[in-house]
Parts: structure tokens; sequence; C-alpha cells
């Protein structure tokens, strides 16, 4: 029977119709809404910060001769993303390790076939670590020849202080001895990727214009140590005066302005791109993604990745590169006690407040 004939069909419809209406008024509301909500890009981990992006000066004019690295001074814009807060630690890379079974670089030996010329203790598995020497003068040290470091077979994100030492206790510490293939493949695992570089500087300087600070312009403000880097004569002597002489437990200094804990110092940060020592150069403008081939110094073959942020080794007067705008490379065998890694992840910008 025709609704229009039927009194309780009319009524009925007459339901269905104000209902769909209802629905149909409310849908884009619903769905703005949900467009806006905050993206969740870290099934894994959680614990990302939004970085808005925008153009800022990349790099500085005010380098010294030791950082010309860092020169020139350009305009970079970049797209906004999300940001771990802290360096990935040990708890977050055990999980990837225990959910892949993934097997990290430094705890492989590496093939004879393709090192014929390595001696032999050089192919096991293993990372360089950081010792302290005496009655050396880094500043008379360079390329191969940096005394401090240390190839120790059986050293391993497992075990950061060679064969007996453990994480116990350790957690909550950054990973370290992972390659840049590690990293890579956590990333991966973790639904992100490494930073470029022009994305790890933005983030660092947490939305100050060209401070040499990650916090600002002073070094130490009213007599504060702002990160985990080194105090003393290096490599000799770390008097520990910021509270410790190895790797901090992330989350142990201030973040930036962004939310983000230890930019600067604690362990070194991988980015993606290759690392070119005249990029600044010829860099683009828009979201620059690095040169196409690594920075080679040693001639292995094995280019180098930037790393960035610096590190518990750092000291103001050597390397002094718990700044910003600071870079160096570290080629893709190289497993080391100074430097992890943070991800970021692209998905949209965080809800809007709606008042
Ligand atoms: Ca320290
Ligand atoms: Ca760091």
């Amino acid at each position: 029977m025709d609704p229009k004939t039927n009194p309780q069909k009319a009524a009925n419809a007459k339901g269905w119709i104000i209902l769909a209406a209802a629905i149909l008024m409310v849908t884009p509301f619903v769905i703005l809404a949900l467009r806006e909500s905050p993206a969740s890009p870290t099934p894994t981990n959680g614990g990302m910060a939004w970085i808005p992006g925008g153009e800022f000066t990349m790099g500085t004019d005010k380098a010294d001769e030791k950082h010309a690295e860092e020169a020139p001074a350009h305009a970079v814009v970049i797209k906004g993303f999300w940001m771990d807060v802290t360096e990935v630690t040990n708890a977050q890379f055990q999980q990837f390790v225990e959910a892949t079974g993934y097997v990290t670089d430094a705890e492989k030996d590496l093939d004879p076939r393709e090192f014929p010329k390595a001696p032999p203790e050089m192919l096991k598995g293993g990372a360089l670590l950081f010792r302290r020497v005496s009655g050396v003068n880094p500043f008379q040290c360079g390329g191969a020849d940096l005394p401090w470091w240390k190839f120790v077979a059986g050293a391993n994100w497992r075990h950061p202080d060679g064969p007996g030492s453990s994480l116990e206790g350790r957690m909550d510490h950054p990973v370290v001895c992972v390659t840049y293939k590690d990293a890579q493949a956590y990333a991966k695992w973790a639904g992100k990727r490494l930073p470029t570089e022009a994305e790890w500087e933005f983030a660092a300087r947490g939305g100050l214009k060209d401070k040499p600070y990650v916090w600002g312009d002073e070094e130490r403000p009213g007599g504060k140590i702002m990160s985990n880097h080194w105090q003393g004569k290096f490599p000799e002597r770390d008097n520990g005066a910021d509270g410790f002489t190895s790797v901090a437990p992330v989350k142990s200094f201030p973040p930036n302005g962004y939310g983000l804990y230890d930019m600067s110092g604690n362990v070194w940060e991988m980015c993606e791109d290759w690392y070119g020592l005249q990029y600044y150069k010829v860099s683009p403008k828009d979201s620059p993604a690095g040169p196409a081939i690594g920075h080679d110094p040693e001639q292995t073959g094995f280019g180098q990745h930037v790393i960035r942020g610096g590190s518990w080794l750092c000291d103001e007067g050597y390397c002094f590169r718990y700044r910003p705008t600071s870079r160096q490379g570290l080629d893709m065998l190289t497993s080391t006690n100074h430097a992890g890694f943070r991800c970021v992840a692209d998905a949209p910008a965080p809800a809007k407040t709606w008042k």
C-alpha cells in the first residue's frame, strides 16, 4: 500500500526523513571532527610532538673554521611532521627486537670475502666504544687517528659497554651501538621514518630564531647546565658537573620549546640524509633531502649519513657540537656508544582548539 494513503506508514516515513535529514546535517561536522582529531602516528610507542614546519634559517654564518660545515646560513622551508619527544630508548628498541627477531649489525660478524683487507679481529661483531686517554691533544688528532675510540668485539646494544655489561638499570637510556640500517629497520617497524637533517634542525630550534643553543642565547642560563655533555679536559677527564659521565636516561634535562628532550647532547641522532660537507652551498630551499652520495673521508666505500645534536662526549673546547646547527657524519657500518636516533612520522596536524 502506498504510504501516502496509510497514516501509520506515512508517519514512519516522515520519521525516517527527519532522521535522515538530521544525519545529513550532522555528518559533515562528524567528518570534520574526525579529520581534525589528533593523529595517532605512533601505534607502538606514543610520545610524539607536532612540529609545525615553516621557513627558518638553517645553519649559521657564525661558525668558526673548525665547524665550517655549518655554513652558509640559508633559508629552508619544511612541512609539519611528528617527532619522538625522546631518543629511542633501550625499552623501545627491545620491543622491536622481541617482535621481529631483528639482529643488529654489531651483533653479526662481517664476511671476510667482502672485506679482504680487514684484519680478522675487526671482522668480529662489535662496536666502537669511547675510552678515556691521557696525554693526548685532541686538536692534533684527526681522520682515523682518534685514540679515544676502541673497537670492542661483543659490544652491541645489549652490551653497550662491551661483553659483561648489560641493560640492567638502563632501559630508559637511549639505545646505542646501532647503525643507520638498524635505525631504519626500527623506524619502519614503528610506522615511522628517520628525520631529514632539515627537519631535525627545525625541531631542535624549538621555535626559537637563530639562537646558538636549543634553549636560547646563554650556554648556562642562571648557571644551569642544560644538556648531557662533557665538562672537563677531553678526552682525559669528565668531571660530570651535569650529573652524568656517560649516557643519561632520556628526559634528564629540560625539553626545548617543542617539548623535545635531549636535542642537545646525550647521544648523536641519525638522520635520513647522506652527509655532505658542502651541501649547504647547493641545498634547495624546499624540503632539502641531502646530497646524492655521502661524505667518505676514509674511502671505505661506505658513505656517511648525517648525525645531529652532539653527545655526552662533546665538550665546550674540542667538539662543541651540542648546538642546533652542529653536524657530523657517521658511516653506515659503524656502531658506537655515543650515537642513537629518534624517529618522525607523517600524519595530519593535531586537533585545533574549538571555542
Ligand atoms: Ca655529562
Ligand atoms: Ca640527542
